[in-house]
């Protein structure tokens, strides 16, 4: 028996003496030391309960150790969730509840106002500061820097990573051990990614493109990480003079284009910039290429499937397109209506399938009946066509979901916390075009009779419950929603309407 995931990430760098994490003005972190501070957190899980199968949940600022909690989840079998550090109490409280975690991770400035909830479900709370301090880092800096490793077997759990759903209720998407592995794998040799490599990280480490597509294959090919706590343009800029490798959301790509000292000669170390998780506009990409001369290479993904389709390193990556599937993974474009396959170059929804796809929903059959078909093949939401050389363009989406910043909203959960107020009536969430965040979220009002808006008072009851990347940048007032004949609010008309 093994751990396959730990065995290949971090296990077989025990004796690796190289830079793994690089943070500015901080000392680095070997893959050595990285592989020795996980086995001590691993000791530490253990000794408070966990067992094979227990969630870790986690908010925490984006530390190297949360990376070494996350390695340590995995050498101890546990389940590793880990949550958005912007997230407030009401919407922390459903994760805790659903997924009712053995041991729970948060700031310390958080653990009163989240242990009546944590006491609930009996979880064990530690905590971790922004400088990677805490009760966590003290009680396993005396453990021993040795572990015997949990045995799984591929198809065992290994991370639940919430995504939001059109019926406004979060959904656990469950994933294994070979999802992850073999995705991993799957990118590190389509984008050639080895140990010369330095990767800029500025992305949260709460979502599967920083967490796992930037660190799982950085692990397996032992690279570099330069590990930024977010997206700072002047640290950006410092990183790519020195650096190979970038992932990254389209808004790191436009604000970059948006700074003068992004040039050609910048870039001359860098071998590869990558985009992900939101629409990258043709145009992006073609000016990137004016600038700098590289060709930016689009991939297109979800937290149900991990990676899905990418453009190739060796080829043509084409703008405006999302690539091909990639080689372990099949995609079919089927009729919205009657679900069979569409001919090549009609518009229909995406559907995936392969050893990358989660194996459902947590506590969530009937969801996971409905998406996951017994064919094996996930039904993404998204509505795309295929080129007739297998090129994949996004064209539209089914599912009523906004993507601002690369953050993706549901519109309904926004929605519900508005109709909660009862001066408004009734209320459409949806977005418009924005320069820096490709979408914002903003929403059309109707108030009851005789009320009138307050923009003040809605928008401090908004920010105690959602958070802020879900909040309405805009609020609109009308007399009444737009709505077809059928009833349905017509939120392409809003869109129309407050496009500018
Ligand atoms: C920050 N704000 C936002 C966003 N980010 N509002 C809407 N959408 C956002 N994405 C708020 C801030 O709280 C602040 O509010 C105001 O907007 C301005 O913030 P600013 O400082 O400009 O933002 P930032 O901190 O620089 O962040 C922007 C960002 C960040 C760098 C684009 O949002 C980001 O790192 N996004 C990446 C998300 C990601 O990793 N997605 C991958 C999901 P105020 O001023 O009122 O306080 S995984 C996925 O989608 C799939 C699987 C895939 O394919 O990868
Ligand atoms: P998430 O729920 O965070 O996993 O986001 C997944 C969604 O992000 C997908 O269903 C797509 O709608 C969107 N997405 C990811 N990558 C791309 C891309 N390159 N182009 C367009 N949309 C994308």
């Amino acid at each position: 028996m093994a751990n396959p995931l730990y065995d290949n990430l971090i296990g077989k760098h025990a004796t690796n003496d190289a830079c793994f994490l690089r943070q500015p003005g901080k000392p680095t972190v070997s893959f050595r030391q990285f592989s020795e501070r996980t086995s001590q957190v691993a000791n530490l899980l253990l000794k408070h309960g966990l067992k094979p199968g227990d969630r870790v949940a986690v908010q925490a600022s984006k530390t190297v150790e949360m990376v070494i909690l996350y390695g340590a989840t995995i050498q101890a079998g546990g389940v590793f969730l880990s949550l958005n550090t912007d997230y407030k109490k009401d919407e922390i409280s459903y994760f805790i509840k659903d997924a009712s975690p053995k041991i729970f991770v948060c700031d310390p400035q958080k653990r009163k106002e989240l242990e009546q909830i944590t006491g609930q479900v009996g979880s064990q709370v530690l905590t971790l500061d922004k400088n990677g301090q805490g009760s966590l880092q003290s009680q396993a800096n005396i453990l021993s820097k040795t572990f015997n490793t949990i045995d799984r077997r591929p198809d065992d759990l290994v991370a639940l990573l919430y995504t939001s759903g059109t019926t406004g209720r979060s959904k656990g998407a469950m994933l294994t051990q070979n999802n992850l592995l073999s995705n991993a794998r799957t990118l590190k040799n389509l984008w050639e990614i080895n140990e010369d490599d330095i990767l800029i990280h500025a992305l949260p480490i709460f979502h599967t493109h920083g967490l796992f597509v930037a660190l799982n294959t950085a692990l397996l090919a032992g690279a570099e990480v330069t590990f930024l706590q977010k997206f700072e343009i002047t640290e950006i800029i410092e990183a790519i003079r020195a650096s190979t490798l970038l992932m990254g959301v389209p808004t790191f790509y436009t604000r970059l284009l948006a700074d003068e000292r992004l040039t050609a000669h910048l870039a001359k170390n860098m071998r590869l910039f990558i985009s992900g998780s939101a629409p990258l506009l043709a145009d992006t990409h073609e000016e990137f290429t004016r600038r700098t001369g590289h060709y930016i290479l689009e991939r297109y993904g979800m937290t149900e499937t991990n990676m899905i389709t990418s453009n190739p390193y060796n080829g043509e990556r084409r703008p405006g397109t999302v690539g091909k599937p990639l080689p372990d993974v099949e995609i079919q474009i089927n009729d919205t209506q009657t679900g069979r396959e569409n001919a090549d170059g009609e518009i229909g929804m995406i559907e995936v399938r392969g050893p990358n796809v989660f194996k459902g929903y947590w506590n969530m059959p009937d969801k996971t009946a409905l998406e996951l078909k017994e064919n094996g093949f996930f039904i993404t939401g998204d509505l795309g066509k295929l080129s007739s050389d297998g090129y994949l363009s996004i064209v539209g989406r089914e599912k009523d979901l906004i993507i601002s910043g690369g953050y993706n909203v549901y519109p309904k959960e926004i929605e519900d916390v508005l109709n909660e107020l009862e001066k408004i009536d009734e209320t459409a969430v949806f977005g418009i075009s924005d320069n820096d965040f490709g979408e914002r979220v903003v929403a059309a009002v109707v108030m009851a009779e005789n009320e009138s808006f307050d923009k003040s008072e809605t928008e401090v009851f908004v920010n105690e419950k959602l958070a802020r990347y879900k909040q309405p940048k805009e609020y609109f007032v009308l007399k009444s929603l737009p709505r077809n004949s059928m009833g349905k609010v017509q939120k392409n008309e809003l869109r129309k309407q407050f496009s500018m």
